[in-house]
């Protein structure tokens, strides 16, 4: 699942994620039975626990790609993201090459970084072996979602070892002064990190609200979009029963 999901991003071919905030094992569990091609756990703003992220991370083994973004930019948020069998992380708020560059360095063993070793289901079985394919297989990617990372992307988009560039797109509009009402100059900034990420050799992708915006981001060149996140699938299932309280 892991390598499938590399060469994916290194052929520039679009991945859809499922995106999970709730903390629930039992919710991927369900959606997974729709064969994502790749599941984004939100360790920034979600309820994810560590234990959480174990459980999870075992279910999905060898079925379906597991990327989380990591509650911060510090080595443990990697470690314990990777420790718990996620084959790539997605890192929050980078706004400069100098912290997109000791991103990788936590997600990655040495020589290409200085990553520890250790966690349960590293050791599981043969360390030797987990070595080498997380060597070959880890994804890391950094969040462009402010003002400062976008003055800074082409350094950032430059650091060696980074996969992907991920567009956060309420955080920009926010720090954009964008928010609510987003203008033309929104659109042109999304426009020019995707330029810039395939300048670089690499692929970008979008947080996007369901599946409809995902296909349009997709179509315009993004490589990752989000097709579904848990909050908004569960909400609006919840609020298709409520007219049924309306009729007794
Ligand atoms: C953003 O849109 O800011 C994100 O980080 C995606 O949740
Ligand atoms: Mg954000």
């Amino acid at each position: 699942a892991a390598d499938q999901l590399r060469s994916h991003l290194k052929a520039g071919e679009p991945v859809e994620l499922f995106w999970f905030s709730t903390g629930s094992p039992a919710l991927v569990e369900i959606a997974a039975a729709a064969k994502p091609q790749a599941i984004m756990l939100d360790a920034q703003h979600g309820l994810w626990t560590r234990e959480g992220l174990e459980w999870t991370a075992g279910q999905l083994e060898g079925r379906v790609p597991l990327l989380i973004r990591t509650t911060d930019l510090g080595a443990p948020a990697v470690t314990s993201a990777l420790d718990a069998g996620a084959i790539g992380v997605l890192a929050p708020m980078v706004e400069t090459a100098d912290q997109a560059l000791a991103f990788v360095a936590a997600a990655r063993f040495a020589p290409e970084g200085r990553r520890s070793g250790g966690g349960i289901r590293p050791l599981k079985s043969d360390f030797a072996r987990y070595y080498m394919e997380s060597r070959a297989q880890t994804v890391v990617g950094v969040m462009i979602e402010t003002r400062a990372a976008l003055e800074n992307v082409e350094q950032i988009a430059a650091v060696p070892g980074l996969d992907f560039l991920f567009i956060g797109t309420g955080d920009l509009a926010l720090s954009m002064g964008e928010f609510p009402v987003p203008s033309p100059a929104y659109e042109a900034a999304l426009t020019h990190v995707r330029e810039v990420a395939a300048a670089a050799g690499l692929p970008c992708g979008i947080f996007t609200g369901d599946e409809v915006d995902a296909r349009r981001r997709i179509k315009e060149g993004f490589s990752i979009a989000v097709s579904a996140n848990d909050i908004s699938v569960v909400a609006k299932g919840f609020a298709t029963a409520a007219p049924l309280r309306d009729t007794g």
